[in-house]
């Protein structure tokens, strides 16, 4: 039997895993959970020593193990003066910084070389909004936050391939740093690696590259058979889209938005990024945390009302209950079942255009959509999404992104052996999957 720790990044929590791996069996326990909250200073920060430091508690709680995998939300870095020291706190994606930042390069112009679908927090433009600061000045080297932190562990420095391709600044077709994109940035890149490449050694484990970027782990993480499925990481955001080995480029993917981020072996994630749970979870923040099942409950009770989920106005925290409000037309003080309903049908809604769209473009056609993550465990949001789809629903595991990052430690260590086909097979001997049909089939 051989153990491995995944560390698993959230945007509002992390956790530390510990999964234990033999022969075709596959055990995965929580070790250390912990808050991540956002601290507003005159901008919008991620506390990352904290965060650092909640990961190193983890992993002395799991113990010894072979090795450790990191992964977490994308896009977001940290800069090191020439020293190697960090400079400042990480920005916060949801930062207002990249409101009004333009660049260079003409939108069609920028798809044609990342195939990214346009987020206003993409790394390019919150590189583009720091560039005039003394900080941007000093720095040398710039680190997603899955690298800065293997970086702490090992000393060792490089950029992994699935979380580079969400920068916006990684060419589609090469899978290297795009040398228009990057070199009037003043900075150094570093090296690509790859899912799997091992990166150094903390206390007698090697740190293992893994899908860094929490989507890749967790699309390696969907239980699927065969390729015609299309998948739903969902949690604070919905990513819905399909696995393809080439990418989608073309004016027509880029106006609907559909981004090519690289996955795990070499495999493209074709998908959107949809708004998620994140306005429930901020309207939960305000109504003081209610239990979300009577919640849900009631809110099955309601009457649906629609709203642009995907709209931007959504992005940034605050008054979120009085924004989807105004959005439905409905008043300030319409209860938190009518507005959690109108939140769960309008992302259904989006879930399902998403899914359509992302089959035309393709050509790639599915039978059954995969919903992982912690909206799997939503039931009413499963329902109304396979109603909407029309298609079979297949939700969980939960704890997709823990079990992608472990899967592709396990095979790099040699205890599992193959595709991500054979992967996925072994989390459908070992994981649980419950099944929606759509409403009338
Ligand atoms: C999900 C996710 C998305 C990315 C967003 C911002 O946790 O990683 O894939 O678009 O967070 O980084």
């Amino acid at each position: 039997m051989r153990t491995f720790a995944a560390v698993d990044l959230g945007a509002s929590s992390g956790r530390v895993m510990v999964g234990r791996v033999h022969d075709k069996g596959l055990k995965l326990e929580e070790t250390h959970r912990f808050a991540n909250e956002p601290v507003r200073t005159r901008s919008l920060h991620w506390d990352i020593l904290g965060l650092y430091r909640e990961v190193l508690k983890g992993i002395e709680k799991a113990g010894p193990v072979d090795s450790i995998g990191i992964d977490s939300w994308a896009v977001d870095y940290g800069l090191l003066d020439a020293g190697g020291a960090l400079l400042g706190n990480p920005v916060h994606y949801r930062d207002s910084r990249t409101d009004n930042v333009r660049l260079d390069i003409s939108d069609e112009q920028l798809y044609e070389i990342n195939g990214l679908q346009k987020l206003p927090f993409n790394t390019i433009y919150q590189l583009a909004a720091a560039q005039e600061t003394p900080q941007f000045a000093m720095a040398r080297q710039m680190l997603l936050i899955p690298d800065l932190l293997a970086y702490w562990l090992t000393g060792e420095i490089g950029a992994e391939y699935t979380n580079a391709s969400t920068t916006g600044l990684l060419d589609v077709r090469t899978r290297e740093w795009s040398a228009p994109l990057t070199s009037g940035l003043g900075l150094s890149l570093p090296p690509i690696r790859r899912p799997g490449e091992t990166i150094g050694e903390y206390e007698k484990a090697k740190v293992v590259a893994v899908g860094s970027h929490d989507t890749a782990s967790a699309v390696v993480g969907v239980p699927a058979d065969g390729e015609n499925f299309a998948y739903i990481s969902c949690g604070t955001w919905s990513l819905v889209g399909l696995e393809l080995t080439h990418p989608v480029l073309g004016p027509e993917s880029r106006k609907a938005n559909f981004t090519n981020e690289g996955g795990v072996d070499g495999t493209i994630r074709y998908l959107r990024n949809v708004m998620g749970l994140w306005p429930l979870q901020e309207c939960m923040r305000e109504w003081g945390s209610p239990d979300i099942g009577d919640l849900l409950r009631q809110a099955s009770r309601e009457k649906p009302v629609l709203i642009d989920i995907d709209d931007p106005a959504f992005l940034p925290p605050g008054n979120m209950a009085e924004r989807v409000a105004r959005a439905a037309g409905l008043p300030a003080d319409t209860s938190p079942a009518r507005l959690t309903r109108c939140i769960v049908d309008s992302l259904a809604l989006a879930h399902k255009k998403a899914v359509e769209q992302a089959q035309e473009l393709s050509g790639r056609h599915v039978d059954a959509v995969h919903i992982v993550g912690g909206g799997a465990r939503n039931e009413l949001l499963c329902q109304l999404t396979a109603d909407a789809c029309g298609l079979p629903v297949l939700a969980g595991p939960v704890e997709a992104t823990a079990l992608g990052n472990l899967l592709v430690q396990a095979r790099a260590a040699g205890v599992i052996e193959g595709d991500l086909a054979a992967l996925r097979s072994v989390l459908r001997d070992t994981q649980q999957v419950v099944r929606y049909n759509p409403a009338g089939r």
